[in-house]
């Protein structure tokens, strides 16, 4: 009887080695464990029966059953540790990361092309040594005409159609309030830029917004002549638009400059006119884009300064610059806030 107890016991291994090594993975393993070692399992049921071997051979018998758990353990052990290991590997091969793919760009925003423009205008400035200052959006009638030399009543006040908040109050029609500002606290040598909006109750078209920026400069020292003007202006257009554009200066009126121009850069959008009257400048071939003079000795007095200064100023308008420099043939396009338009710059 403990002969055949032994002998079935030592099939059982041999089975059980068999069977582990067969088991593919840690389940199929778990499986085995639970057919030979579980409540139900075959050693199990094996070493109840003990209590039927004659006394004197249940030592060596449960011994040897014994020394077979312990086998079958160690191999089932054995074999699960090389199961994770190998499926650990898997893993690692299945989840490795390829860091050569070309990774998912977040979607970034990117400034608008009025501040780009506005940037690169005012680095323009700043490398010819003028320092940026600022004025307020909301204007009182004296900085904005008064000091300027449009007193109430002086036709030139039809040159900038207002937005009042008040009778005294407004929002600024341009730039030129700041030289006031400026200039009533600092004495000379002064260059000056200042950046901001303006508004005006044009009529929108595809060279006029009710809202828009400029960049107004300013420098008053001893001896400033036209030609400073001339050149500072020269250059800025050059570095704006290359040295391929044509600039022309064009005689002008504003009150708080003597004398005036205007600066005009050729139209790009007329070679493009079927018409032959273009959209963009009207058939004129040139494009306005800023105002400038040589400061009105008016305004040299209403801040006090001694006669011997003399300064020149301007008034750039950024949109217009923005339309040339890229070649667009519609100012509103760029407040329509179409990401299709947007970006592209
Ligand atoms: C002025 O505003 C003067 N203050 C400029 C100046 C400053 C002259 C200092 C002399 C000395 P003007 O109204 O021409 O000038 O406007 C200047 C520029 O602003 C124009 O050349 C144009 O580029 C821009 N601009 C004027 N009106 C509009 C508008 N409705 N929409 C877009 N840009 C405009």
């Amino acid at each position: 009887m403990s002969e055949a107890v032994l002998d079935k016991l030592d099939s059982l291994l041999d089975e059980a080695k068999s069977k582990i090594t067969k088991a593919q993975d840690e389940k199929e393993l778990e499986e085995v464990r639970h057919q030979i070692l579980g409540k139900k399992g075959e050693l199990t049921a094996l070493l109840r029966n003990l209590g039927s071997i004659p006394q004197d051979k249940r030592p060596a018998v449960g011994k040897k059953a014994n020394e077979i758990k312990l086998q079958i353990e160690q191999v089932l052990d054995d074999r699960l540790q090389k199961l994770s290991q190998s499926s650990l590997e898997i893993r690692l091969q299945n989840e490795r990361i390829d860091y050569s793919l070309p990774g998912e760009s977040l979607p970034s925003g990117r400034l608008h092309p009025i501040s780009e423009v506005l940037r690169e205008v005012k680095d323009i400035f700043r490398g010819m040594g003028f320092e940026v200052a600022r004025g307020p959006e909301i204007e009182t009638d004296y900085y904005n005409f008064e000091a300027l030399n449009i007193p109430p009543d002086h036709p030139a006040r039809e040159m900038w159609d207002s937005l009042y908040l008040d009778e005294k109050t407004l929002l600024r029609t341009h730039t030129s309030p700041v030289q006031i500002r400026v200039m009533e606290k600092r004495k000379p040598p002064l260059r000056v830029i200042s950046a901001g909006k303006c508004y005006r109750r044009d009529a929108v078209d595809a060279t006029h917004c009710f809202q828009f920026h400029q960049v107004e400069g300013f420098m008053v020292d001893e001896e400033v002549s036209f030609a400073d003007l001339k050149g500072v202006l020269s250059t800025f257009a050059r570095l704006v638009f290359g040295q391929d554009r044509q600039v022309k200066f064009v005689p002008s009126y504003f009150p708080f400059t003597e004398p005036s121009v205007e600066v005009y850069i050729d139209c790009f959008n007329c070679a493009q006119s079927s018409t032959g009257k273009c959209s963009l400048c009207g058939g004129e071939k040139w494009i306005e884009v800023l105002g400038a003079g040589m400061i009105h000795p008016f305004v040299l007095r209403v801040v006090d300064y001694p006669a011997h200064y003399s300064g020149f100023a301007f008034g750039v308008g950024i949109e217009r610059i923005a339309l040339l420099k890229y070649g667009i043939n519609d100012i509103r396009l760029f407040y329509e806030n179409d990401e299709r338009f947007l970006r592209q710059f």
